[in-house]
């Protein structure tokens, strides 16, 4: 065969198998495991064991709302995204539930025991109306730097060790490169941050974390003694920000000049991961 037939049919090969391996990831079939029934599962990414339980802030949020409320749930950690394409979603006796705030909705609405836990009750309207602000902000903005550093900036080897660790070159490097990032590079386009450059990235999630360090001041929480939603989305991104190696542009600035949302996320692993050396650590 001729040399460029065979490169051609080579190549083609890869393809197929990046399309096979990317659909069977993205699946979005019903599973089948059987847990008693009012068993919350939490589907979300695999521990990573990279000094995090997750490094996805909204895997990780919803897994600390749960632990926040008290509920029993189940870890599954099978990659199926939601039927929405993403990941975190639950299920309870049956029912799928997309997106973490609407899984968070869900379990506030819901009748079970240990169900109806708004962890944001004991705040008043105007501080309720500020958590929404911060976690949105954080969610929507402060998360995409983090999503910008993991694909598209220095810390591209940690998704690498975190997904494809079963893969090896150059299969590895083509599903980061045509998979991941693509896709990544795609969605942070569509943002709108993925346009700038990373000083500009970098300098945006700055001026968020300065933001909200602002608000968190002294306090233990961001509203006082006890903590709210926002200040699980902000332990879920700041522990990714200062754990995980290496440590990114924006845990750079927490470690050397806000301190207080350092010290706020090892009070937030304190009061809800007894078990933060098993899951984050291995
Ligand atoms: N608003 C969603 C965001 C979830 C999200 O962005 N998940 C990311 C992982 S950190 C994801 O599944 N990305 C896959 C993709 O976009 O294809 C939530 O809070 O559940």
């Amino acid at each position: 065969m001729k040399l460029w037939l065979r490169s051609a049919a080579c190549i083609t090969g890869i393809l197929i198998g990046i399309f096979i391996t990317f659909k069977l990831v993205r699946s979005k079939r019903k599973r089948t495991r059987k847990v008693p029934p009012g068993t919350v599962i939490l589907h979300q990414f695999k521990r990573p064991y990279l000094g995090v339980p997750s490094v996805s802030p909204p895997c990780l949020k919803l897994e600390t709302y749960l632990r926040m409320a008290k509920f029993h749930y189940e870890c599954d950690y099978v990659p199926k995204m939601s039927s929405k394409g993403k990941m975190p979603w639950i299920e309870y006796n049956g029912q799928d539930i997309a997106d973490s705030n609407f899984c968070i909705e869900f379990l506030i609405k819901e009748n079970g025991p240990g169900f109806g836990i708004d962890v944001d009750s004991h705040l008043s309207d105007e501080q309720k109306a500020i958590a929404r602000a911060v976690l949105v902000m954080l969610e929507e903005n402060t998360f995409r730097t983090w999503s910008y550093f993991l694909f598209l900036g220095e810390g591209n080897e940690i998704p690498k060790k975190v997904f494809l660790e079963n893969f090896s070159f150059p299969l590895r490097y083509l599903l980061f490169r045509f998979g991941f990032q693509r896709n990544a590079r795609r969605n942070l386009h569509g943002h709108g941050i993925g346009r700038h450059f990373p000083k500009e990235v970098y300098g945006i999630a700055e001026k968020d974390l300065r933001a909200v360090s602002t608000i968190l001041g002294e306090k233990k929480f961001l509203f006082g003694d006890k903590a709210c939603l926002a200040d699980a989305y902000l332990f879920a991104l700041v522990s990714n920000f200062i754990f995980v190696k290496p440590v990114s542009p924006q845990g750079k600035v927490i470690l050397t000049q806000l301190k207080n949302l350092e010290a706020h996320t090892n009070r937030m692993k304190e009061a809800y991961y007894p078990d933060w050396d098993e899951v984050a650590l291995g």
